[in-house]
């Protein structure tokens, strides 16, 4: 088995720190975005893409996207759930699962994309629309901090993957300046709580 890492990257750190929460080890492999290796037909045969992370088991089958990762692992781990523990628990995992993507964590990558140097000769940036994605973010905060008033986690009473992709999201705001605003205290006393977890820097 070989995990197909980047060390910086928003996604491959979902997994990381959902493979340290359940105490799961799998030999990594860093594929080297500065050198473009993401881009060589070696690991466009891994994933077509040119994205990571990737998964390749011990047969050659390769997962890719990082919710089907946790997942595989999770139907071979469940404990502790962090897919959720019954019918109901799995649909808000899910459900909040799939908003903290597609509220925060994507446009806040469209944001770092369009705006940050770093990108700058990688791809055609669109300052206009990375500021509009920015936007869109602040205002959807709003949203996760209503929702998490009297809640420790975001979709059921433990850490699951939904709290991870949030986590993940908003950690890749420092790159942009996008952070939680202080009187979001919601949201502000749930991000000092998984951002202190020990799986946090994994
Ligand atoms: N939906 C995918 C997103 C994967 C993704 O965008 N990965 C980024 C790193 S965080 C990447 O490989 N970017 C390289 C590129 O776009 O050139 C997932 O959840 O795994």
């Amino acid at each position: 088995m070989k995990f197909y890492d980047l060390a910086a990257g928003s996604n491959p750190r979902r997994v990381r720190i959902y493979l340290a929460e359940k105490g799961i080890e799998v030999p990594m492999h860093q594929v080297d975005m500065m050198k473009n290796e993401h881009g060589q037909p070696e690991y466009l045969k891994i994933n077509a893409l040119g994205k990571m992370p990737a998964l390749e088991l011990d047969d050659g089958t390769v997962i890719t996207e990082s919710v089907a990762i946790c997942r595989y692992f999770e139907e071979l781990n469940p404990e502790p759930p962090m897919f959720g523990r019954d019918a109901l628990e799995k649909a808000q995992v899910e459900m909040w699962n799939r908003r903290a993507e597609l509220e925060i964590a994507i446009p806040t990558a469209q944001c770092f994309q369009n705006t940050h140097e770093f990108w700058k000769d990688r791809l055609e940036q669109i300052p206009a629309w990375g500021e509009a994605c920015r936007t869109k973010v602040m205002k959807q905060m709003k949203v996760f901090d209503e929702h998490m008033e009297g809640r420790e986690f975001l979709a059921t009473g433990d850490y699951t993957v939904a709290d991870i992709s949030l986590q993940c999201g908003i950690l890749l705001g420092k790159a942009v300046g996008i952070r939680v605003p202080e009187e979001l205290k919601n949201l502000s006393t749930w991000w000092e709580r998984v951002s202190s977890r020990p799986t946090a820097r994994a």
